[in-house]
């Protein structure tokens, strides 16, 4: 778009006066803040699960679930280091609860999502309703609601926290705090929710006022087992494989207002057509390996690696067996608000 004109000493010396005056000259930063096509600092990276789980195995020397109120390592978008993102706007940790430990019951503003990675017995409760975790269970914790989670087996859990925390804080609008004890009071039986909104019904005259999903436990055992039914008709999008979208059962809008949720299908020997979008995605493998290929770099990943596709940066994925992956990114804002693009395949 426009260049910043060139500089010379009297427009220099212009600059320089009207800055302690709370002023700066448009046309000289134009070009940086308005840009033909996006430009971030956020870069394409991978974690290794292996890597971060050993790292937490060794924070947990170090604190307690209840000390840390949270035992979570934040994985930080190489390009955005200081700013705890993984991408521009949205926030990804991994949590790890010792066997018999609880992380205690608080409630802020930013909307979470958990991924489980690893577990051999652990709950959240979140609002009155506890709910086991499960490998591969996509879990919500809605903004304002009060959550504690806690380890029951003898091995240890570990799950990906997904937040929006940079959208919350680009709105200054944080507000947290803690219940006082450790667990909340739990006021309905265990699948409650599931078994109301989970069954494809809903209570009649059941109206929601707030815009996530009342479903809050949505378990892999299902989403997988939806997946592979859909593999025998093979209707495989050329960019996606089978993408599916987890869905808000009330109005069929995404689950989560901030966070758009996919869980997706590539077959053994499937390379996709180049794809890129507006939103920054986060992967998690969840089976199967495959490489996802960024712009000009190549990521390998297995089960439980995370790695990250910046806004606007092309993306192949192959896979080298029938390969799952979990994904999250801000889309439903950028639809709320009219600014999602893609592109499919490279023009
Ligand atoms: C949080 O509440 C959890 O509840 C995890 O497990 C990560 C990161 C920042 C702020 C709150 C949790 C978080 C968090």
């Amino acid at each position: 778009m426009i260049e910043a004109p060139a500089n010379t000493a009297e427009r220099d010396a212009f600059y320089a006066a009207i800055e302690p005056e709370s002023m700066r000259a448009l046309w000289s930063v134009m070009g940086a803040i308005i840009t033909p096509e996006p430009k971030s600092n956020c870069r394409p990276a991978l974690w290794r699960y292996d890597s971060v789980r050993a790292r937490l195995i060794e924070a947990a020397g170090l604190i307690t679930a209840k000390e840390a109120e949270r035992r979570v390592l934040i994985l930080e978008n190489p390009g955005l280091k200081g700013t705890s993102k993984v991408t521009t706007s949205l926030y990804c940790g991994v949590q790890l609860v010792m066997p018999g430990e609880v992380a205690p019951a608080h409630r802020h503003t930013q909307s979470a999502l958990r991924f489980v990675l690893e577990s051999a017995g652990g709950f959240t409760a979140v609002g009155g309703e506890k709910t086991e975790m499960k490998f591969g269970d996509f879990v919500i914790t809605p903004n304002w609601e009060w959550h504690d989670h806690g380890n029951t087996s003898d091995a240890p859990i570990l799950w990906l926290d997904g937040l929006d925390i940079p959208i919350v804080q680009f709105f200054d609008a944080s507000f947290a705090e803690g219940y006082g004890d450790d667990q909340q009071p739990i006021t309905r039986p265990e699948g409650d929710s599931f078994a109301r909104y989970g069954a494809n019904m809903m209570p009649l005259g059941y109206e929601r006022a707030v815009p996530v999903s009342p479903i809050f436990n949505y378990p892999y055992e299902r989403s997988r087992e939806a997946l592979e039914r859909m593999k025998a008709a093979a209707e495989w999008d050329p960019c996606h494989g089978l993408k599916m979208r987890y869905v808000n059962p009330v109005d069929g809008g995404w689950a989560m207002p901030t966070i758009g949720t996919c869980l997706q299908l590539l077959p053994k020997g499937f390379t996709t057509a180049p794809y890129r979008a507006t939103d920054a995605t986060v992967f998690v493998g969840v089976e199967g390996s495959g490489r996802a290929r960024i712009g000009a770099e190549t990521f390998e990943w297995g089960p439980r690696d995370v790695f990250v596709v910046p806004s606007w940066h092309e993306v192949v994925h192959e896979a080298d067996e029938d390969a799952v992956l979990f994904s999250y990114s801000d889309r439903p804002v950028q639809e709320k608000l009219g600014l999602f693009r893609e592109r499919r395949g490279n023009h």
